[in-house]
């Protein structure tokens, strides 16, 4: 495998000044670079307005999942997740793949030579909200090759594939451990494995092109099964995927190591949705690439929301700092909800956990977004209703390209200077033309008076 010629890494200069108005971002496109975490300073700020509470006040994430039947990896505080390395037949694990799985699941962020670790990722992402630990078992060695798997009716029994070989796997795993043994990995103690990580040997289908696999099953997924309460402690929620991912999307050689694939199905791990084509294929549930988005954040616990009741002005802060965003209701009550409808505004830019990915586009995906600017959703997480995205980022050039499958560029972000309101967005973004999903009215102007290094400043008018 051939070294990468790795993506620019921005370099930012960073004012610290509390001044908003004129200080600008300097770019020095540096090839070859590695990756480093940078994030300006925190600016205070205060909505210069009526503000609603600051706090979620409707169901977390993880209530929502499991009235749907859905046990998820609890996203505040610490969390032990089990991984199960699975061998086939004809695809042993490289030698050193004890060390570039412990390195990209566990390690410090400059043990990957890359990018972060899923645990050093989620860290940031969460702010220091949550938590993770992985615990690598023995390897699994499976009778079938690949191939034996994907055609034998015995690896069927109504699951997926990898939910067979997770299972089993798991089964081996339980023999001669007590339920003390097992008790890390249950942080909510609602009695279920809090999740598990199967990783095969084998490479996926897009790469092997196995003659027998129309499904996929050898992909990256997360899913869940029933808990079998007859087992010491049931399992519910798993990812599958392959050892491959660690090496192939950046390019890499041991021992530098890329856990995009696995961060993003922790991200599912936690209950998050892949959102579809209203983000423009650019978003970590998507393609697994950047930082969460903001409701992705909100709905985990671990964003920071401004709930704005009427109108104002605020410097809003790069959501990389803090998770801070700007909430604004459809209702009149400012009533904030999670799961509700309302419009979301965070301020994107490439740094942090952003940097690696800005610029860069991974396996056909689109690029991540090189530069500052606001994001604009409109979130419609309403549990009853399944007619409308859950979550649509606008588009700042007002043509609704996503719905045609138009991928997310630059060009999306809100720029200095730029509006949004629904008399202007209305017609191509929102399926009642004049208001929003639920009939109500939305009463604001978001105008970008400016855009920093830390933060951006916005007016709603
Ligand atoms: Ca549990």
């Amino acid at each position: 495998m051939k070294k990468a010629s790795y993506l620019a890494v921005l370099a930012i200069s960073i004012c610290l000044s509390s001044c908003m108005t004129s200080f600008g971002i300097n770019f020095d496109l540096i090839t070859g670079g590695t990756y480093e975490y940078k994030v300006p300073t925190r600016v205070e700020n205060a909505f210069e307005g009526e503000i609603g509470p600051a706090t979620n006040e409707g169901k977390t994430l993880a209530e929502v999942r499991l009235s749907q039947g859905k046990h998820v990896l609890p996203s505040l505080g610490k969390a032990t997740v089990l991984v199960l390395p699975i061998s086939f037949l004809g695809s042993s694990f490289g030698p050193s793949f004890q060390s570039d799985l412990a390195h990209a699941l566990n390690g410090a962020a400059k043990d990957t030579q890359y990018y972060e670790s899923v645990t050093s990722f989620y860290q940031k992402s969460s702010y220091g909200k949550c938590q993770l630990q992985f615990e690598i078992a023995p390897v699994y060695f499976t009778t079938h090759s690949p191939e034996s798997a994907l055609t034998s009716t015995d690896t069927s029994q109504g699951e997926d594939k990898g939910a067979y070989f997770v299972q089993h796997a798991y089964a081996k795993y339980l023999e001669g451990k007590s339920k003390e043994e097992l008790a890390r990995f249950d942080a909510n103690g609602d009695g279920v494995l809090d999740a598990v990580m199967g990783v095969y040997s084998c490479r996926d289908s897009k790469l092997a092109q196995y003659a027998n696999d129309p499904l996929q099953y050898f992909g990256a997924y997360t899913s869940w099964v029933n808990p079998d309460e007859s087992l010491l402690m049931p399992m519910s929620c798993y990812s599958w995927l392959s050892y491959d991912y660690l090496y192939r999307y950046a390019d890499l050689s041991s021992p530098a190591v890329d856990a995009h694939f696995f961060i993003r199905e922790v991200g599912h791990m936690y209950g998050l949705e892949s959102y579809g084509k209203y983000v423009g294929g650019l978003d970590n549930a998507d393609g697994g690439t950047l930082d969460h988005n903001a409701f992705s954040k909100l709905i985990l616990g671990w964003a920071k929301p401004i709930v704005a009741k009427g109108k104002g002005s605020l410097n809003l802060n790069a959501s990389i700092i803090d998770g801070e965003c700007l909430l604004l209701p459809s209702s009149a009550s400012g009533a904030m909800n999670p799961f509700g409808e309302y419009i979301l505004v965070e301020y994107y830019s490439p740094q942090g956990l952003n940097a690696r990915d800005a610029g860069r586009s991974y396996d056909g995906s689109p690029k991540g977004y090189g530069r500052s600017g606001v994001k604009v959703y409109h979130v419609d997480a309403r549990l009853e209703q399944k007619e409308y995205p859950v979550l649509h980022l606008m588009e700042s050039g007002k043509t609704n390209t996503f719905e045609k499958d138009g991928k997310a560029s630059d060009a999306t972000l809100f720029a200095s200077g730029y509006t949004f309101d629904i008399a202007t967005f209305g017609e191509s973004f929102f399926p009642k033309k004049t208001t929003m999903n639920n009939g109500e009215g939305f009463p604001y102007r978001i105008h970008i008076d400016s855009l920093g290094a830390a933060s951006c400043r916005l007016s709603v008018e």
